[in-house]
């Protein structure tokens, strides 16, 4: 099976082509082409630090899926039987700032590739989505399932509801075999220090505080469902080997934590007796989406189980790594507080 993995060399993507190539779940025949544009999401190299360059089942192609030609480049040279499409502006936080890199990267991407998918008879393509297409849930209402309305509220999330739409058209016009994987946030190795895990994390590791979006009416109370990376690797190449063609699938954690609570464990795994010390109340993000929960009875009844339930033992992993990599992440780091988190 040849694999065509867009933005492998981000957080998820990363760890997803190091599950396809090493973990005993996958069949062994799988070859991978990783199209990464390397922006300042894929600057860390991940694969080149997971030792995978040199494994001869993997190519890398530094190229733009909005560019045609890197896209055709990319499925002549290889003839991929199936795309993953991880490729894509990711941070809400950067989306408020200037949303046009997301609608060039995340919609006209996707299009370029459909229209490479159609061209060379793709056997199935899989877009890789986010909880944050269905809006914002109030505390008590009934978690999103596939069949819900899409409602987003920033321009990140209206960009990949924007991509899902022209894949699922992809399938009803062109016949292409589509799933679509709608995750929750993911967290574990590897994911860029801008994001609030590993910011807390890393932040502590240098003795300063947690930045958490506070206000008097609402002290950090946001809520969001916490799955470790490997298991939507897994979900994700189980859904597109098992899902059903045309389908959506939620992949959440089952651990919906409230920002708050998330900033006191952490802080409580860097033997702070007072939590408070290590949390500096900073805005909210405008329009901050309250939460986020997915409905996974899908996933489920399609046979798939989760191996990383254990919140509390995976965060204490990620603590672990982000302590043990500190050559990967720092110059990351200098990279967002330099140009926009201070
Ligand atoms: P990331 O920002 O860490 O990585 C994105 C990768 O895509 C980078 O390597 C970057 O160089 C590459 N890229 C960006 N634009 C590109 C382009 N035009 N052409 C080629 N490559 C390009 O993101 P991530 O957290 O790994 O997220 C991966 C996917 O999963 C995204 O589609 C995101 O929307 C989705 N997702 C992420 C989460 C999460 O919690 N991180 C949750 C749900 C869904
Ligand atoms: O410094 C911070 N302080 C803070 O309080 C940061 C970076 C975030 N937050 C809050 C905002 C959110 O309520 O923490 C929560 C999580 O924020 P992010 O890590 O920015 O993630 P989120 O906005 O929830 O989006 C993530 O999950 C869904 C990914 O970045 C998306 O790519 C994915 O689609």
């Amino acid at each position: 099976m040849r694999v065509l993995v867009t933005g492998g060399s981000g957080f998820i993507g990363s760890n997803f082509i190091k599950y396809l190539l090493t973990d005993k779940e996958v069949d062994g025949k799988v070859s991978v082409v990783n199209l990464d544009k390397l922006t300042y999401a894929g600057k860390g190299r991940n694969i080149g630090h997971m030792d995978l360059h040199q494994d001869d089942r993997y190519v890398f192609i530094q190229g733009d899926i909005v560019n045609p030609d890197d896209v055709d480049y990319a499925f002549s040279k290889f003839s991929p039987d199936i795309v993953f499409n991880f490729a894509a502006e990711s941070h809400v936080d950067r989306s408020i700032i200037n949303a046009v890199p997301f609608i060039r990267s995340n919609i006209f991407g996707t299009e370029v590739l459909l229209q490479a998918a159609k061209r060379k008879g793709l056997e199935r393509f899989v877009q890789i989505s986010t909880d944050e297409v269905y809006g914002s849930l109030s505390p008590n209402a009934p978690s999103s399932t596939e069949s819900d309305m899409l409602t987003p509220r920033s321009k990140y999330a209206a960009s990949k509801a924007g991509a899902e739409h022209l894949v699922q058209s992809s399938h009803e016009e062109d016949g292409l075999s589509t799933v679509i994987t709608r995750s929750s946030n993911n967290f574990g190795p590897y994911q860029f220090p801008e994001k609030l895990i590993p910011r807390a994390i890393t932040n502590l590791i240098d003795g300063k505080p947690i930045p958490l979006m506070w206000s008097e009416e609402n002290p950090g109370l946001n809520i969001r469902d916490w799955i470790h990376v490997q298991d939507n690797c897994r979900a994700i190449w189980y859904v597109s080997e098992y899902g059903n063609e045309g389908n959506v699938y939620n992949i959440g954690g089952g651990n919906e934590v409230a920002n708050i609570n998330l900033a006191t464990i952490i802080a409580l795994e860097f033997g702070f007796e007072d939590t408070e010390e290590a949390i500096q109340h900073v805005e909210h993000r405008t329009g901050h989406d309250f939460r986020y929960s997915l409905d996974c009875t899908k996933l489920k009844e399609l046979g798939f189980e989760f191996r990383h339930q254990d919140f509390l033992e995976g965060l204490r992993q990620t603590i672990q790594w982000y302590r043990e990599n500190q050559s990967w992440w720092r110059p990351l780091k200098q990279e967002a507080e330099s140009t926009y988190q201070k």
